[in-house]
């Protein structure tokens, strides 16, 4: 007899050139847990097997001229069909791109809900339009900056992913993952020593009155976005009830009622 191994919720597979880089995410913290348990799955499979030359190229010239090089089709097609024969040719297909889809938490929690994904990690100045065109059904940035190819915007994609799957965070972080997608900043937080360098930890942290806690918590949160993310948080959209909290915690200054 046999104790029964369940499928993983979500199967990844990755199409990259680095393939060890992706230990990051198996073997390390909450993601190598759910990993190492089961709890998802990861297939890897590097383009350069898919090469036809004995240098093993997978890049060529860019037509029309410039810098860089550029990922071939074929190569890439071939390996996206090796891909689809191991982990399944219902997985929706996804590349990391400058041009894609900047990631967000609402779009990590969306994808947590698909059975296979497949990410295409590029490397040089970027894929074949041909092939994005023809096998690409999502392309995701992780943000308007540089780095240096798509293997660690997969790893992050993958974090943010994994993050939502039932089992993989303990009830009170899940929770507060709510709250991030809720739209405001997290409150500082505090541990031992109760004074560092003269500095006190907040007296209503210590009350042990859990609502005055939870209501200072929110006033905090509501002064940090304000101050920090206007985009997340504009004046304008501070409720009465919000603009009470804020007063009765002397934070209506935007130095965080650290003034005199
Ligand atoms: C000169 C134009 N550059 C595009 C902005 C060239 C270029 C830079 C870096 C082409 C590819 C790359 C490699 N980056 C990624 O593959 C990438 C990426 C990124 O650079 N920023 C944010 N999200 C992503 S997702 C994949």
């Amino acid at each position: 007899m046999s104790i029964a191994e369940a499928d993983p919720i979500i199967r990844f597979a990755v199409m990259t050139l680095f393939p060890e880089a992706f230990s990051a995410v198996t073997e390390w913290g909450v993601t190598g847990r759910a990993f190492q348990g089961g709890i998802c799955s990861l297939h890897l499979q590097d383009p350069r097997r898919e090469a036809v030359d004995r240098h093993g190229t997978v890049d060529d010239r860019p037509y029309g001229g410039g810098p860089g090089m550029v990922m071939q089709a074929p190569i890439l097609a071939a390996s996206l069909e090796k891909v689809k024969t191991a982990i399944g040719s219902d997985a929706k297909t996804i590349a990391l791109t400058p041009q894609g889809q900047k990631l967000d938490a609402p779009l990590a929690r969306s994808l947590s809900t698909e059975s296979a994904l497949i990410l295409v990690a590029g490397r040089y100045e970027g894929l074949d339009e041909r092939f994005l065109a023809r096998h690409v059904d999502l392309e995701v940035s992780v943000g308007d900056f540089v780095v240096s190819g798509g293997e660690l915007p997969a790893m992050l994609l993958i974090d943010a992913i994994v993050r939502w799957l039932p089992g993989v965070l303990g009830h009170e972080s899940s929770a507060e993952q709510d709250s991030f997608s809720e739209g405001l900043l997290d409150c500082p937080h505090y541990t031992r020593p109760e004074v560092f360098d003269g500095d006190r930890v907040p007296q209503v942290l210590l009350s042990g009155d859990h609502a005055a806690i939870a209501s200072w918590r929110r006033a905090q949160a509501i002064r940090r976005t304000l101050d920090r993310r206007p985009d997340l948080l504009a004046w304008e959209q501070v409720t009465p009830e919000d603009r009470a909290l804020l007063e009765k915690w002397d934070l209506l200054t935007p130095d965080g009622g650290r003034h005199s």
